[in-house]
């Protein structure tokens, strides 16, 4: 501990108070240099910083439980049951470890005892971070029948040294974080989201075998919401298990695998749907590598070498046939793939693509012997594999074939814009919006009542293709997502360019009634498995139209929600003549110019799909054919898109 923190000060200035002054304030100044920003993003970063700690305990061999609480007031509280941070003085500063670590910027970046430090990989920022951006923050240890406690306030100084302030039970030990957020950095909001950190815990559990995580929330009324415990003993395992819950699986064991080289440490776990998708999800240091790397490929590689090997030796692949394809081995996938490395390396563009090459080999290795091994023991299971494969190969040719015989161009050749498209005359796609609009009547008012200058109309016939039902080459048979495309401009699938699409906003305009949402589901759905980036960067809006119209005489107000409406009402005194709006279609150009057009009134929703789990969850669950959780997804998750008023 002493070791590390010696190597990371600067020693110049000799005056230690000094130096945390300096660290602490230079990090309050500019949040943004720590923490990914001081949105509601920036504020969970915070506990996430906290309880990679005790998760380093809990994977070093020491610690069970981690448990993490969400008081009334929002402040958080973090507890482990490991062996409790040291409480010995700190050589160079003359201060307690505890209190170096928390006032000295990078001290605690390397914390535990474990070989993999979670807090060193993405958002290792260390916990002195989360002090200077916090009102105030306690530290706990139990130890030896005693608890340890040192309290920092006004910008992350200890109020005074770590001093014993009490008896505990002599049996208990454990480290404990206690913090608020400081409402005068995160100005957006303190207030945590209870989804965010449940599902995330939860996601810690998968990855994490064996260790106990507990969410309370004392937020929450409901005793049966209010406390879960997230443990896992069968890892990955459950972990594809949980994702599959809503699919049907072709074959119910799930291919599960482990092991370690090199002090690498590999685990992979695999089951298909009878969906057309791949859900591949990595990881590495229990972070996210949304944009895959060398884990990825050396899982991709051992699934391909595995399955044409199988194939052809029992028979499903005659000597004149192509090898399965990359995509026909992955059809229907759900896999996760989760590493732990004492150094990792992070490319691409936002920094969650894994960059060390010995992976690759590792994971390919790792995965390939033991996947060879699941489909001699088990010709059922390896059969189901085998039949969704060559099926998914055969889809793949025949679409081929029909395309070459009708000489279609590529979807990623047409150049031309869709005939349907009212194009914008600004070239600056930093200001140019498309607004995706349901029916021909309704495209009609947007094209009369839009600013041609900036604001692009793309009526869209009917209903759309439903992505997760249908194979790729439908898809991009499909004439709606066709002009879709070519009208972004920004490429398709593994090919998506943002820099080139030709709007930065994206508006889906769809009627407030169930149609509508079915419809807006489906471009999302479509979004989602083509575009994601779109998604991911936030490009893609819900416009919200209004619900009611609401006279008194000249005068005109506009109600978006039933709430809204109330006060409209109050507002404007008796004799009213009110109209519930069906559809965009009984609104004018002007109106629907002035109500959900106009960005001096308009309401943009901004779709935010958190993480590619959360998301395909989500996606899987409103377009799949379980009806029972979609019922419950609508209303709980109402958080699906956030507010955003442009
Ligand atoms: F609980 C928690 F998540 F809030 C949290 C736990 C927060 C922080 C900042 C640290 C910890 C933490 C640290 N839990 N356990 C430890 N372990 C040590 O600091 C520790 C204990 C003993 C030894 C040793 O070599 O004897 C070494 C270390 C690093």
């Amino acid at each position: 501990m002493s070791e590390e923190y010696e190597t990371k000060v600067d020693h110049e200035y000799g005056d230690s108070d000094i130096q945390v002054l300096d660290g602490l304030e230079a990090v309050r100044k500019r949040p943004g240099m720590y923490i990914a920003s001081t949105s509601e993003k920036g504020l969970h970063h915070l506990v996430w910083e906290i309880v990679d700690n005790g998760i380093d305990e809990a994977m070093a061999g020491y610690a069970t439980t981690i448990k993490v609480t969400v008081d009334k007031d929002n402040v958080i509280t973090v507890e482990d049951d490991g062996r409790g941070m040291p409480v010995g003085t700190n050589e160079k500063t003359g201060k307690s470890t505890i209190e170096t670590i928390f006032t000295v910027l990078h001290a605690g970046g390397k914390f535990g005892g474990g070989a993999y430090k979670v807090s060193g990989g993405l958002h290792g920022v260390g916990a002195s971070v989360v002090n200077a951006l916090s009102e105030w923050l306690e530290v706990s240890v139990f130890h030896d029948g005693k608890e340890y406690k040192v309290r920092f306030e006004n910008g992350g100084h200890a109020v005074e040294p770590l001093k014993v302030v009490g008896d505990c039970d002599k049996n208990k030990h454990g480290s404990l974080v206690r913090f608020k957020a400081d409402p005068t950095i995160f100005t957006e909001t303190t207030v945590y989201n209870y989804e965010t950190l449940r599902d995330r815990l939860r996601q810690l559990a998968f990855l994490n075998k064996g260790i106990r995580l507990v969410f309370r929330d004392e937020r929450v009324e409901e005793e049966e919401k209010k406390e879960h415990t997230f443990y896992f003993e069968g890892g990955l395992k459950q972990y594809v298990e949980y994702l599959n819950k809503n699919r049907t699986a072709v074959h119910p064991d799930i291919i599960y695998c482990e092991g370690s080289d090199q002090g690498i440490e590999c685990e992979v776990a695999v089951q298909y749907n009878d969906g057309y998708n791949p859900n591949v999800y990595t990881f590495c240091n229990n972070i996210n590598t949304a944009e895959g790397g060398t884990h990825e490929e050396g899982f991709r590689l051992a699934l391909n070498r595995v399955i044409n090997k199988y194939a052809r030796e029992n028979g499903y692949l005659k000597e004149k046939d192509d090898n399965l394809t990359s995509d026909d081995c992955k059809e229907g996938i759900t896999a996760v793939i989760s590493v732990k490395h004492p150094d990792p390396q992070y490319e691409g563009q936002t920094k969650t693509k894994l960059g060390n090459t010995e992976v690759r080999k590792i994971v390919s290795e790792i995965f390939g012997t033991q996947l060879e091994r699941f489909l001699m023991e088990n010709p059922d299971e390896a059969k189901a594999i085998m039949d969704k494969a060559t099926l998914a190969s055969q889809a793949r040719m025949a679409a081929k074939k029909a395309r070459e015989m009708t000489r279609r161009k590529n979807v990623l050749e047409i150049s031309s814009l869709p005939g349907k498209l009212a194009d914008c005359s600004s070239k600056d796609a930093s200001i140019c919006e498309i607004y995706i609009v349901e029916g021909d009547s309704a495209g009609g008012s947007a094209k009369q009542g839009r600013d041609s200058h900036y604001q692009a109309i793309l009526p869209l016939r009917g209903k759309i293709l439903n992505v997760e039902k249908a194979r790729q080459h439908r898809a991009f048979e499909n004439a709606e997502i066709r002009s879709m495309i070519t009208a972004f401009g920004c490429g398709v699938m593994d090919e998506v360019d943002t820099s080139k699409l030709r709007y930065h906003k994206i508006v889906i305009m769809t009627d407030a009634d169930v149609d509508g949402a079915h419809i807006r589901t489906l471009l999302l759905t479509f979004f989602y498995r083509y575009l994601r980036p779109i998604i991911e960067e936030g490009y893609v809006y819900i416009a919200q139209p209004p619900l009611y119209k609401v006279q008194k005489g000249n005068a005109v107000r506009y109600a978006y929600t039933d709430r809204q409406l109330e006060e409209v009402k109050k507002e404007m005194g008796g004799n009213l003549g009110i109209q519930r709006y069906k559809g965009l279609g009984e609104m004018n150009a002007e109106q629907l110019w002035e109500t959900t057009m106009d960005p001096k009134n308009r309401t943009l929703i901004r779709v935010n799909v958190g993480d590619a789990e959360a998301a395909d969850q989500a996606f899987s669950m409103l377009m799949g054919e379980e009806v029972e959780p979609r019922k419950n997804f609508i209303i709980e998750n109402a958080n699906f898109v956030e507010n955003l008023d442009i």
